[in-house]
């Protein structure tokens, strides 16, 4: 999978990232001094990066996709969806506290989610298939946190940092998507006494499961795709918003229910 010409600089891009995620330290971007550095290569390192938190007992348990909405386009100043790999270490339930003293500078964002009943994968599958394949469309929250310098990156650098995965929130009451309308449904998000942000599911390329066929579309020229059992976040709705220690976090989705996450009172 490594082109040997490249393998020496994306081990030491990985392991410049695992070191900056275990010692929550933020790190310069790749890509400006690295033109050679392109998407193949920053997805190569992305997967060495799961497979090596697989080796260490952090299995993958689904996907997410990045930089559906405009939104999020906009804020981070970069114009593509990328997809990034979930592991169960990443998982929060509810009511658990988020620990910023494990995380670096981690913003939160609204998502929807859906629980697959069935694997997907090519080239050519559509929303139509996505929607058949879905099991469950949950309401959900991620945390982003960046290993870049003031989540400062290109669109290469971002996809090898796994796409800023950190951690993510799915309420665990999910509907079957005959029972919900993904693109109207609605969420309004406040961190603390912030200002409130809020969109619908059409945010995420008009519809989440369109977004879902494009990325599938991507994944299967990646030799990869979505399995059965798996989760997938469908990219988040709104800006994302930074997470003040001690702040409590309130999505609430028109018709999937409120998600609540308290941050911890120090970092
Ligand atoms: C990249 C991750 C984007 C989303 O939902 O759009 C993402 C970032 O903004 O750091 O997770
Ligand atoms: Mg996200």
């Amino acid at each position: 999978m490594v082109t040997p010409a490249h393998a020496p600089d994306e081990r030491a891009i990985l392991t410049t990232i695992i070191a900056a995620e275990a010692e929550r330290r933020e790190i310069p971007k790749f890509s400006a001094e690295r033109p050679e550095f392109d998407l193949d290569a920053a997805y190569r390192v992305q997967r060495a990066g799961i497979e090596h938190r697989a080796a260490s007992g952090r299995p993958r348990v689904g996907v997410k996709l990045g930089l559906t909405s405009y939104a999020k386009q906009e804020q981070m100043g970069v114009d593509a969806p990328i997809t990034g790999v979930l592991t169960e270490d990443m998982r929060l339930s509810p009511g658990e506290e988020l620990r910023l003293d494990e995380l670096i500078h981690p913003k939160v964002e609204p998502e929807i989610a859906f629980v697959f009943a069935a694997p997907l994968a090519g080239e050519d599958v559509t929303a139509a298939e996505v929607r058949a394949a879905v099991l469950s469309v949950h309401g959900a929250v991620e945390i982003i946190d960046s290993r870049y310098l003031n989540f400062d990156f290109e669109l290469t650098d971002v996809v090898a940092d796994n796409a800023s995965s950190a951690r993510y929130l799915v309420l665990p009451d999910g509907v079957a998507p005959d029972s919900v309308d993904v693109i109207a449904e609605a969420v309004t998000m406040r961190v603390g006494q912030g200002t409130p942000v809020e969109a619908t599911g059409a945010a995420v390329m008009g519809d989440p499961y369109e977004a879902v066929a494009v990325a599938v579309r991507a994944l299967a020229g990646r030799g990869d795709g979505i399995r059965a059992g798996e989760l997938v976040l469908t990219g988040a709705l709104t800006a994302a918003q930074l997470i003040e220690p001690g702040s409590t976090t309130v999505a609430e989705f028109s018709t999937l229910g409120t998600i609540q996450l308290s941050a911890s009172a120090t970092r």
